[in-house]
């Protein structure tokens, strides 16, 4: 099996991104395409497979990819981002995915953003948030119930996505900031806090035993690799100031 990871090249345009927690302050694009480009080279480090697809001129968060789809094994769902400016993504993503699953999708009026889609083995916590509807997690629901996945929705207030409060480090373990989301949800997971100065330091992404993860938080850093997980540092500060983070930069599945 190879292990496939989907990027998108940022735009020019990303100045314009979305925003919803933080105040726009100026993205230099020169810097933020190093730093995915060094993202990228992570994952290649890691025995990923680099698919990248073209970023149409316009499509300002299009480098955040995850946004647009949930790879199973089975199946691909492509997903209704929450806000109307990022639905135009979606098309390039599936014509990629296409080749490798067979594609479902979310219709109106339900939307998800695959930022809030946490899967831990069969089980899909789905948070719901600006971006993520009621109709979007049942639809998906019904979908991935034929593949004997359940879905679980999540309340989340305080943070962009599901994903911004909690994440996977390890299989059965969760990095958290409690202070976003409820820690009894996940009561029957290992659950790492983040270090409390560094609110957004709960999104890290798995691939197999290792963990990319932002240079930026190294207190939390630090606590990762004290608990015995092989971190992989990135410097990902351009596009934290669009409310990005390791995860949403990519799609990662296998293929035959
Ligand atoms: C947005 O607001 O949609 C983008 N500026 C950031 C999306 C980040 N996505 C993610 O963490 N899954």
């Amino acid at each position: 099996m190879r292990t496939i990871a989907v990027t998108r090249e940022l735009t020019t345009a990303i100045g314009n991104c979305e925003l919803t927690f933080l105040p726009r302050s100026e993205i230099d694009v020169a810097r933020a395409q190093q730093q995915h480009q060094d993202y990228q080279s992570a994952l290649s480090s890691l025995g990923c497979e680099a698919v990248v697809i073209p970023a149409p001129p316009g499509l300002s968060d299009c480098v955040f990819i995850e946004d647009t789809a949930l790879v199973l094994d089975d199946l691909a769902v492509m997903l209704r981002p929450g806000v109307a400016s990022r639905r135009p993504e979606v098309a390039g993503v599936a014509e990629i995915l296409g080749k490798y699953r067979p594609l479902k999708a979310i219709e109106s009026p339900g939307t998800v953003d695959g930022g809030d889609l946490l899967r831990a083995g069969s089980r899909i916590f789905a948070g719901l948030s600006t971006r993520t509807n009621q109709s979007g997690i049942r639809q998906l629901s019904n979908i991935v119930s034929d593949y004997g996945i359940t879905v679980e929705p999540v309340e989340t207030a305080k943070c962009l996505h599901l994903k911004s409060a909690i994440s996977e480090v390890a299989p059965g373990t969760l990095l958290i900031n409690p202070d976003w989301i409820s820690s009894s949800t996940f009561a029957k997971f290992e659950l790492i806090p983040i270090d409390e100065k560094e609110a957004h330091a709960a999104n890290a992404l798995r691939i197999g035993e290792d963990v990319i993860y932002p240079s930026s938080f190294p207190r939390t850093l630090d606590e990762l690799v004290k608990r015995g997980i092989n971190v992989l540092p990135v410097e990902l500060t351009e596009l934290q100031k669009a409310e990005g983070a390791v995860t949403c930069c990519s799609l990662i599945f296998s293929a035959p």
